[in-house]
């Protein structure tokens, strides 16, 4: 049987930290247990019009299957999660409620951060940057308070672990480097517990390996020449 394919950077951009969107497909992946094949593409083949055809904005990550060709992290975790047990309960309810918390990462939690993150990476040389940094710090506090305040003592957001868990905390770790998420003791332990599934460290395995050109499982000092 033919393997899905995913593409993910061929270089990739932040040194393997596993914050490329690729990484939450390959997790969703190995939650189901569904084997894949990566295709690496590069910047300049990112743009090019056969990766195109696959993803009108030129971006990663895709997924390939027969002859579905799907792009968007939450579009494909979810036609992952459907097509396989372990990421969406059975209850109606529940499932509609684990949606609403996929489209709630990407839709409400996830834009704030990104606008952080493009003002700590991208414009952290520009004279305003330190004007600029409190201003989009603030939605993203706004949005952990709420959160935090939401999760309380639980594990997940909803019951049992879902895709709408595995997007939030993706969509969380971009913090980490800011220190921000530290300020929020349960969420940084919501995003641990995600990171500590075995599912996750697979993926995050799996896209390392990418950065450093070992194999997942080589052991330290085995290099190949
Ligand atoms: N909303 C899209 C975002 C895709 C996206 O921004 N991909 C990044 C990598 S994480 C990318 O390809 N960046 C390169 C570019 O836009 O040229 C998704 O969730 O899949």
């Amino acid at each position: 049987m033919m393997l899905p394919t995913i593409t993910a950077f061929a270089q990739s951009p932040d040194r393997g930290q596993g914050l490329a969107r690729d990484t939450r497909v390959r997790w969703a992946l190995e939650e189901v247990g569904q084997a894949y094949e990566v295709r690496l593409v590069s910047f300049r083949e990112m743009k090019e019009p056969a990766h195109l055809t696959l993803h009108p904005f030129g971006q990663i990550p895709t997924y390939e299957e027969g002859a579905l060709i799907l792009f968007e992290s939450g579009a494909i975790i979810f036609h992952i999660a459907e097509r396989h047990a372990g990421l969406l309960p059975d209850d109606a309810n529940a499932r509609a409620r684990a949606l609403m918390w996929m489209f709630a990462s990407v839709n409400t939690v996830e834009p704030p951060i990104l606008e952080l993150a493009n003002a700590r990476l991208l414009e952290n040389d520009r004279p305003w940057n330190t004007q600029r940094l409190p201003l989009v710090e603030e939605p993203v506090r706004n949005r952990l308070q709420q959160l935090s305040a939401y999760l309380g003592k639980a594990d997940w957001l909803d019951g049992a672990f879902s895709a709408g868990d595995l997007m939030m905390v993706s969509v969380l770790l971009r913090l980490r480097s800011s220190g921000i998420l530290d300020e929020y003791p349960n969420l940084s332990a919501y995003v641990a517990r995600g990171e500590a599934r075995p599912a996750y460290q697979r993926a995050f395995a799996a896209q390392l390996a990418v950065f450093t050109g070992k194999h997942p499982n080589q052991e330290a000092g085995d290099d190949e020449e």
